[in-house]
């Protein structure tokens, strides 16, 4: 058992997260990838605008982020804002595009006192000035962090990711500095926007969705996948904990056979 009483402010939070479901040394994925799904649903139920979802959203991943980084999770990779996300009407996706700096405005203290490192793949094309710039000073103050990478996807879709890498790969063949033969899974790999970063070993996407949705197709080749019909909003730690629980049982259950042997 883990639980711990812990005094915040002048309120008495238990914490009472049971870490013993995970199963002893068998290791917790090193890279987590969310499609955080379900925020409009969850705000439609309570009859409040789609907005609200989306603000209450923000808590659950500062409360996935705090456990990932506690549980040794290496990179927490979160879908936040597909390319597809631009045909939302206007006022949603201005809205959307203000949560960046809420979350950071609010948490960013915190990440930095937990060692957390921020990180964005996306295309910075399209993305207002505002939201760049919060990005940018977040990933300045962590960038000599150590712990958890928390790696947004904000303008990220996974068609145009490898069509720019196969673009690249062809420039560098038509000037000579590359042959066929020089082409790889590896020098792909190197080209996508998650350079230096695993492949992640954990695929969770809440609300019901069974869907890929345009998400790290290449980089999900091998990962385990878990659908929760849980919506986003009401995700929590015994949540994480729970897939993380599948994610050992699955590995367990090859029975000593590892890496080549398992895909
Ligand atoms: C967004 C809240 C979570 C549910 C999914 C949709 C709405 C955090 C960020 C964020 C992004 C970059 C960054 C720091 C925080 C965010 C968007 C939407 C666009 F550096 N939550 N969140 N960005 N939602």
């Amino acid at each position: 058992m883990f639980n711990k009483l812990l005094k915040r402010n002048t309120d008495v939070v238990i914490e009472n997260h049971d870490r013993s479901v995970l199963i002893p040394n068998e290791e917790v994925p090193a890279h987590i990838a969310i499609i955080m799904d379900g925020n409009g649903r969850w705000a439609k139920k309570r009859a409040l605008p789609r907005v609200a979802g989306h603000h209450e959203g923000m808590k659950t991943v500062r409360k996935v982020t705090k456990l990932a980084n506690e549980l040794g999770v290496s990179v927490l990779t979160l879908y936040a804002f597909s390319t597809e996300n631009w045909k939302r009407p206007k006022i949603e996706v201005d809205f959307l595009m203000r949560l960046p700096e809420e979350f950071l405005t609010t948490f960013l203290p915190e990440l930095v006192e937990e060692n957390v490192r921020v990180e964005m793949m996306g295309y910075h094309e399209n993305l207002p000035k505002h939201t760049l710039k919060a990005i940018q000073k977040a990933k300045e103050a962590t960038k000599n962090n150590t712990g958890l990478i928390l790696n947004f996807a904000l303008n990220y879709g996974s068609r145009a990711e490898i069509v720019d890498a196969v673009k690249d790969i062809a420039a560098q063949v038509a000037k000579g500095t590359l042959t066929l033969d020089d082409i790889n899974e590896d020098l792909i790999t190197g080209g996508l926007m998650t350079k230096g970063l695993p492949e992640p070993d954990l695929l969770i996407r809440t609300s019901g969705e069974v869907r890929l949705s345009n998400f790290m197709l290449w980089q999900l080749a091998y990962t385990e996948f878990w659908f929760t019909e849980t919506l986003w909003p009401d995700f929590n730690e015994d949540s994480l904990l729970e897939a993380i629980q599948i994610y050992q049982n699955r590995n367990r259950r090859y029975g000593g056979l590892k890496g080549d042997e398992v895909k």
